[in-house]
């Protein structure tokens, strides 16, 4: 009988063993997750889509590429016409994207390079062959994504960052334009 007692209590003691074992493991395995998620996003394993996120910039170095980008391809209406040999300047912040309206070619291949002055964003481009491109905005640091538009059409650009009151506002338009003829560039 007391035997029984015994080897009863003495399993009790191991499943209590057993479990403390578990949960300092559980512990562990939590406070890993969290210290590489910081990392996995430096290092650009989740955000998703092409994107390269890091390179860390001045507000005013950012907006002088703005600038030099809108006097050699801005258009009239406010959008932009972009040479794909030069990469995309897109400013994400509180609360739109600038420009608000980017002219791509169909079939050339574009580095979109955004930036955030403020707080976090997110820039995701809505329906592109039936899928969606997103990467992280961090503050004050370029982030590139590449994109080859196959089909001619709008691309929404959104925010899917929380990012403030005016965050359902943030968006803007890609407009992807008809394969040029060489030989007969479109008017600017
Ligand atoms: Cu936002």
């Amino acid at each position: 009988m007391s035997n029984t007692l015994e080897s009863t209590q003495s399993m009790e003691k191991r499943q209590k063993k057993g479990a403390k074992v578990y949960l300092i493991f559980a512990v562990v395995l939590a406070f890993l997750v969290l210290i590489l998620v910081p990392v996995w996003f430096l290092l650009d394993v989740v955000g998703g889509g092409h994107s390269h996120g890091g390179m860390m910039m001045s507000v005013e170095a950012f907006r002088e590429k703005l600038n030099t980008q809108q006097e050699a391809y801005g258009l009239e209406d406010g959008s932009i016409r972009p040479s794909s040999e030069n990469m995309v300047f897109i400013m994400a912040q509180q609360f739109g994207f600038v420009p608000p309206v980017i002219r791509l070619e169909q079939g050339k291949h574009y580095d979109l390079a955004f930036y955030s002055p403020d707080v976090l964003h997110g820039s995701t481009l809505v329906d592109i062959g039936g899928g969606t491109l997103n990467a992280v905005i961090l503050p004050h640091r370029m982030t590139t994504m590449s994109l080859t538009p196959e089909e001619t059409g709008e691309i929404r650009l959104i925010c899917n960052e929380y990012c403030g009151l005016g965050h359902h506002l943030m968006k803007g338009t890609i407009i992807v334009e008809q394969e040029r003829d060489p030989l007969f560039p479109p008017n600017r």
